[in-house]
């Protein structure tokens, strides 16, 4: 066992990177050490371009002195398209050791240049085959390949979303592929290494097309044609020869087109196959099955087109069914036991002419009935028509459905049994790498983070979406900056949001407003409820600025906010020039506390003022940006928006406080913004804090806040000295909270807190999604307050982790979390039995802790058994008020101490 060494390298986060087009790569690794407070000292990388060749590296940065072990940049020659570098890395510890080299890792470029792109769009003949047709389009191309092929890539994407074959072979695992950007400008192509999939002779390509979000239909107006009126195709193989020739394979006028079983395959509407249309081994050598006709080229250009950026979408997981159920009404359903986002599967004898039918709804009326009311328009159904008798695996393609039960037709003569080990349901969703672990001692909270996780893996399908199964499914960007901190506990979002910040850039105006959803699928969208011409809104627009800030702070990611930094400056000048003066914004459409309870009956508008909700963001933005500026070492910005943020604090306080300095508003979010916002201090903190806690406990220990508020009332509360309040409104299971959704048997996050009310009836089905991330914006301040896992500020990325245990509450006797950090795992976790604290910390190597042991004395608190003041790896230590505070070095910690009542 080596007890020093370097592990887990990355470059652009990811472990093999197939086809990027980053010219300069960052790199990133982890150490491990058995000996507490290991910190780098110095570091080597070497990039190679095999993996025998380091001993004539492309690049040796050389023993480089200091503690950098994350985006670390690339320093070497200009690197070529097609290539696949190698690289490994050595480490120096403050111990006096060295490592040993690292396994080499590798990443591979793909087409730097739109110039490199020889291949032609392609759609099938039009006179032939109508360019609307809702069936899918399949296209092909046969070629002969000499023998002895050394490696082949194919560099792929559509103008809608497609599957890949050769030789009969399905390429790679990707669904839904290129997966949704700002198309315009923003096109992403993907690369796939083919090389054990061709053969000397004969070999065969085939690409199966449909409509997508390119083309398809799309938002509750039934948009079509948002991005282009014609599906496309672009493809371009490349086969290397043992004997060091090449020969390339591109999409043009020669390949052949036609349609086949895809009958219809829509996003929201689900897909209809028939089987009897199938063009048998339609993607292998030979003449294929029935006419086949030609294809046209599409002027769609390549300068829009970049590498994959983020994880594709992918089968995650599978399910089985629960249980069979018969419905009051006589339907046959499939209880999936989780509202999940995915396809189902299923693997069935069936005879010629079968004819099965699947609809998908996420719950049940209060009866026992299957309700899809709150779809909407999305039909979700899947349909599927047997060809020659015999056994069939199938599954849909350029779908997905948001469901946990599914009604299933055509396959009465199956038993339930049967039904049962037929179907199983494949989850989809970006396939991030989970990160975060979060548990406590109560059954509930935990089964709330549970949902809170299964609602990102269903709105976290190639954008950040509000809902996953009715006919929206739409980026809203207020959603996904209340979520992105939660996010990124769960899962590693890094390029999930590098992605979707681009789109945001790409679809900002050049007044630098920011649309409601991103990619802006609702350009021009005016809607009377919502007030003409209005294009953004505060708390929504804003996912500009907290978005990059947030990924900067998890991961270190300071080139993502440079690449922002414009982005998130113009959104605060447009603000700005919005209001009635500089400093305020008291203009404008605005959602505000969207769906918060006190609103009036009916209405999606909370009761706080909007300019209140307005103005508060406005700080919020320019904070950030003043932050990320000082970053950025812009630092005469830094002055100004520091000057402008003074200035919005002020007015702020002249226009929505008393002159006692209380919150004009009584609502809870009016008193909540101030205090996570940073403006209020002082004695006006202090009355601001009481009076939100105030207005909890009045209205008997429930919150009544919407998007806005939610994510930050526990936040205030516990940051406020009012965690017990916060850890009640957890536990609350009554509603309105978080736990009532819960004894409804809710398994993802709901839209509103009263989706289903207590009666059993369900919210209108105008607006009522079961799969909605936001108010899961909770899972933050469980993992940072009540198990006590936060980051330093000053120290992105978890470099100094911050760690309080929230051990306050009775009810609660254990909570614990960890991370994956950029550094490694970090962990705190406690626990109180028997009239003491245990607390448990772990600090990957490279990185620190600032702990505080809540309610500990130096005298009777220990680590491993021994006093504080000898325990290895500790820094500093001081008693606080609070209790114990000190500052550790890398390593696993366990302190035990007395409660504060055995004191
Ligand atoms: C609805 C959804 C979405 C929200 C917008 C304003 O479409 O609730 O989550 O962001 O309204």
């Amino acid at each position: 066992m080596t007890e020093f060494s370097v592990r887990s390298l990355t470059c652009e986060y990811r472990e093999a990177l197939l086809g990027t087009d980053v010219r300069v790569p960052r790199f990133g690794w982890k150490l491990e050490s058995d000996r507490r407070g290991t910190i780098q000292t110095a570091y080597r990388v070497q990039v190679a371009e095999s993996e025998d060749s380091f001993d004539a590296p492309t690049w040796d940065s050389g023993r480089i002195d200091g503690d950098q072990s994350v985006f670390l940049e690339y320093g070497g020659p200009a690197v070529r398209s097609r290539t696949r570098y190698y690289y490994r890395v050595k480490a120096w510890d403050n111990h006096g050791r060295e490592t040993e080299w690292s396994r080499p890792c590798w990443w591979e470029t793909g087409l730097l240049s739109p110039e490199e792109w020889k291949a032609e769009w392609i759609t099938p003949d039009p006179e032939a085959i109508d360019p609307h047709a809702i069936e899918a389009f399949l296209l092909r191309t046969e070629f002969c390949a000499k023998p002895g092929i050394r490696s082949a890539r194919i560099y792929a994407t559509a103008a809608g979303v497609y599957e890949l074959y050769a030789n009969g072979a399905r390429v790679g695992e990707d669904v839904l592929a290129p997966g949704w950007t700002s198309y315009r400008e923003r096109h992403q192509y993907q690369t796939y290494d083919v090389t054990d999939l061709l053969r000397g002779g004969e070999n065969v390509i085939g690409i199966t097309l449909g409509d997508g979000w390119y083309k398809g239909e799309l938002t509750w107006l039934s948009k079509r044609n948002i991005y282009g009126d014609r599906r496309a195709a672009l493809l371009q193989l490349c086969i290397g020869y043992e004997d060091g020739s090449e020969e390339w394979v591109v999409t043009d006028r020669a390949w052949e087109a036609a349609t086949g079983a895809i009958r219809m395959s829509e996003l929201y509407a689900g897909e209809l196959y028939d089987a009897r249309m199938a063009r048998k081994d339609w993607s292998e050598a030979g003449e294929p099955d029935g006419e086949w006709h030609g294809t046209v080229e599409v002027p769609l250009g390549y300068g829009q087109l970049v590498a994959q950026e983020n994880d594709p979408t992918r089968v995650t997981e599978k399910l089985a069914p629960q249980a069979v159920l018969r419905t009051p009404q006589g339907d046959r359903v499939l209880d999936m036991g989780q509202n999940l986002v995915g396809r189902m599967r299923f693997s069935l004898d069936l005879s010629e002419g079968a004819h099965v039918r699947l609809r998908h709804a996420e719950v049940l009326d209060k009866d026992g009935n299957f309700y899809t009311g709150n779809l909407r328009k999305a039909k979700q159904t899947v349909e599927y028509i047997a060809g020659e008798t015999g056994r069939v695996s199938y599954a849909p393609h350029f779908t997905f459905q948001g469901f946990r039960y599914v009604l299933v037709e055509g396959l009465e003569l199956l038993s339930d049994e049967s039904l049962k080990d037929g179907f199983v349901a494949e989850v989809l969703h970006t396939d991030m790498e989970p990160t975060g672990l979060f548990e406590s001692s109560n059954a509930r909270v935990n089964r709330l983070q549970q949902n809170i996780v299964w609602g990102q893996r269903g709105n976290f399908l190639e954008v950040p979406t509000d809902c996953p199964q009715r006919d929206e499914r739409l980026g809203w960007t207020g959603d996904a900056q209340v979520f992105i901190r939660t996010a990124a506990f769960n899962y590693h979002v890094g390029p999930f949001f590098t992605k979707w910040l681009r789109d945001l850039k790409a679809d900002q105006r050049d007044t630098g407003s920011v649309p409601y959803v991103v990619p802006n699928a609702l350009e021009d969208y005016t809607s009377t409820m919502w007030g003409d011409k209005t294009y953004t809104s505060s708390a929504w627009g804003d996912a500009a600025t907290v978005c990059p800030w947030t990924v900067y702070q998890v991961y270190g990611d300071r080139r993502l906010l440079e690449e922002q930094y414009g982005s998130m400056k113009a959104w605060v000048e447009f603000i700005r020039a919005q209001g009635d003066e500089e400093s305020l914004w008291n203009t404008g459409f605005h959602f505000g506390d969207w769906l918060a309870l006190d609103a009036h009956e009916g209405s999606y508008f909370g009761a706080t003022p909007v300019e209140l909700v307005a103005t508060a963001y406005y700080a919020l933005s320019t904070r950030i940006l003043r932050d990320a500026a000082a970053v950025l070492g812009k630092d005469e910005e830094a002055g100004e928006y520091g000057r402008l943020l003074e200035d919005i604090v002020a007015k702020f306080r002249e226009t929505f406080h008393t002159s006692e300095g209380r919150m004009a508003a009584l609502t809870q979010t009016a008193n909540i913004l101030p205090l996570v916002f940073g403006l209020v201090d002082g004695e006006d903190r202090k009355r601001i804090a009481a009076d939100l806690n105030e207005l909890v406990r009045k209205n008997g220990y429930h919150l009544d806040t919407g998007f806005v508020g939610t994510p930050y009332l526990c936040l205030a509360l516990s940051e406020n000295g009012y965690h017990d309040t916060a850890v009640k409104l957890l536990l609350q299971d009554t509603y309105p909270s978080w736990l009532y959704s819960i004894t409804k048997g809710a398994t993802t996050i709901w839209e509103h807190w009263d989706g289903i009310k207590p009666d059993g009836t369900f919210w209108s089905d105008d607006m009522n999604s079961y799969n909605h991330y936001a108010y899961g914006a909770i899972g933050d301040w469980m993992y940072r307050y009540v198990a006590g896992l936060d980051l330093d500020d000053s120290a992105p990325a978890y470099k100094l982790a911050r760690i309080r245990p929230g051990c306050s509450n009775e009810e609660l006797t254990f909570a614990r979390a960890s991370f994956e950090s950029a550094y490694g795992r970090v962990a705190s976790g406690w626990r109180v039995e028997g009239g003491e604290v245990f607390v448990d910390v772990d600090v990957p190597a490279n990185a620190g802790a600032d702990i505080l042991l809540p309610g500990a004395q130096l005298a009777s608190a220990t680590e491993s058994g021994s006093p504080l003041q000898n325990a290895e790896g500790v820094r500093s230590l001081a008693q606080t008020e609070e209790g114990v505070r000190l500052t550790v070095g890398s390593g696993s910690y366990r302190f035990r101490f007395p409660t504060v009542d055995a004191n």
